[in-house]
């Protein structure tokens, strides 16, 4: 993964991957099992500079690229996928503030988020609005110097952990030029959680509702424009994406590394299995699909640092190549450990469990698809 990086980006990388190493693989199974959040791992991660990835320095950020953020979520994601996921959607919720935030809201919200004493919450998708997210009913009323939110957003990543909630909601028509955001707090009288989600995987971070009831927010909690909201939310999910496609990344050449380890060791038919050429293919295959969703992602990061026009399609095609890829590889690799790849205790399954959601989460793998087709067609 450091072919054709600079030194900075290989110190970046290396000081990662330790931390990787050191805070979060040895914790990630039994996060997984107990359903525990680790909030002062995160801490952790926060005092090397992990909080504020995108967020400029002079509030406590570090100032990095997308191109350096790809790296940084594959490597900590060879650690545990989840948290690497969780720390990816805090780092879009701080990019966000940073970007469209008043000075006054940068100042407020955004040092403790670097820090993460405080985490950070992203809240689209609502029980009746998923995919076509401009669909979205939650709705802000404006009455005299204050905006009253009522609605219900689902699946929403940290939520309860989190104390700061960007929530898209409706102040207008129908369609996305009526979707405004807006910076919610855990403490706003109104604002309450539903249970826990029993999940599949992404198990060492809570899912849940977050219910809206008449929350009054003062005017200054307005994000942005009014009527500027979903630009901001979707402006929020290209990088979103990238962060997601690089946690496939490394949670796949996680699978792989522990794959090639089981074959070299395991013996069977009188020699080891990595003696078997089809065997070793199959290592050859997963490791070039991998590195070709890399060069993908780095792609598409520094469009996004360019701010081509093409960034959006590109942050789509590398979150559905890359996560696909992620898992189809992660799959295999728990094919190479027999029955051994079955059982929790290799690991494995819990990297295939976890990356399936990234097929599903920041815009499913068919509005991926959706996106590019629209941008070939021009419809
Ligand atoms: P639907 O939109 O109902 O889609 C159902 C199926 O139809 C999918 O396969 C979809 O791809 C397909 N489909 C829909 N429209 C089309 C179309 N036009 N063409 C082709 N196929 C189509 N959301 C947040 O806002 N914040 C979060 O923090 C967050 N975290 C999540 C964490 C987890 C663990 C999960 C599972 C979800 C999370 N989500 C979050 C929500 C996630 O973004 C949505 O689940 C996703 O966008 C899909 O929406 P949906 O579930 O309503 O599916
Ligand atoms: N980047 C920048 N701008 C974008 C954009 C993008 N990726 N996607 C849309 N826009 C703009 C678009 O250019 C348009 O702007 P304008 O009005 O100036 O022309 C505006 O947004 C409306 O876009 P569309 O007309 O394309 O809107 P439509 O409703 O047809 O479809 C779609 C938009 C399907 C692309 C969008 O609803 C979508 O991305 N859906 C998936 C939802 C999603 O990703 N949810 C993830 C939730 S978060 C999560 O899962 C976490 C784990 C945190």
């Amino acid at each position: 993964m450091t072919t054709l990086l600079n030194e900075d980006q290989l110190a970046v990388v290396e000081t990662t991957l330790d931390f990787a190493r050191e805070h979060l693989a040895p914790g990630a199974l039994g996060w997984d099992q107990d359903k525990h959040f680790p909030v002062d791992v995160l801490r952790k991660a926060a005092a090397l500079g992990l909080g504020g990835v995108y967020v400029r320095e002079d509030l406590g950020g570090s100032g990095l690229f997308r191109a350096d953020g790809v790296l940084i979520f594959e490597a900590l994601a060879t650690g545990c996928p989840s948290i690497a996921g969780y720390l990816s959607i805090h780092n879009m919720v701080g990019w966000m503030i940073d970007r469209y935030g008043s000075p006054a809201q940068r100042a407020r919200f955004l040092p403790a988020l670097c820090a993460m004493e405080q985490l950070g919450s992203y809240c689209l998708t609502e029980p009746g609005a998923g995919s076509d997210a401009a669909a979205l009913r939650t709705r802000a009323v404006r009455d005299g110097d204050h905006w009253v939110l009522t609605g219900v957003k689902q699946f929403i990543s940290g939520a309860g952990a989190s104390q700061v909630y960007v929530v898209m909601a409706r102040t207008g028509a129908d369609g996305p030029g009526g979707i405004s955001a807006f910076l919610v707090e855990r403490d706003d009288p109104g604002l309450s959680f539903g249970p826990n989600e029993r999940k599949m995987g992404w198990n060492a971070q809570p899912t849940r509702q977050v219910l809206l009831d008449g929350v009054r927010l003062p005017a200054d909690r307005l994000l942005g424009p009014e009527g500027g909201g979903f630009r901001i939310a979707m402006n929020g999910l290209n990088g979103g994406r990238l962060g997601i496609a690089a946690c496939s990344l490394g949670g796949a050449q996680n699978a792989l590394d522990r794959g090639l380890a089981h074959l070299r060791d395991r013996e069977a038919f009188g020699a080891t299995l990595l003696d078997a050429q089809a065997l070793q293919f199959r290592l050859a295959d997963m490791a070039t699909e991998l590195a070709a969703a890399r060069a993908l992602v780095r792609q598409a990061a520094d469009a996004l640092d360019q701010g081509t026009a093409d960034a959006p399609q590109l942050c789509a095609m590398a979150k559905r190549f890359a996560t696909d890829t992620g898992f189809s590889v992660a799959d295999r690799a728990l094919q190479l450990h027999g029955g051994y790849g079955y059982l929790a205790e290799y690991g494995v399954e819990k990297i295939v469990r976890d990356l399936r959601v990234h097929q599903i989460l920041e815009g499913t793998n068919e509005i991926m698809r959706v996106i590019v087709a629209r941008s070939l067609t021009g419809a």
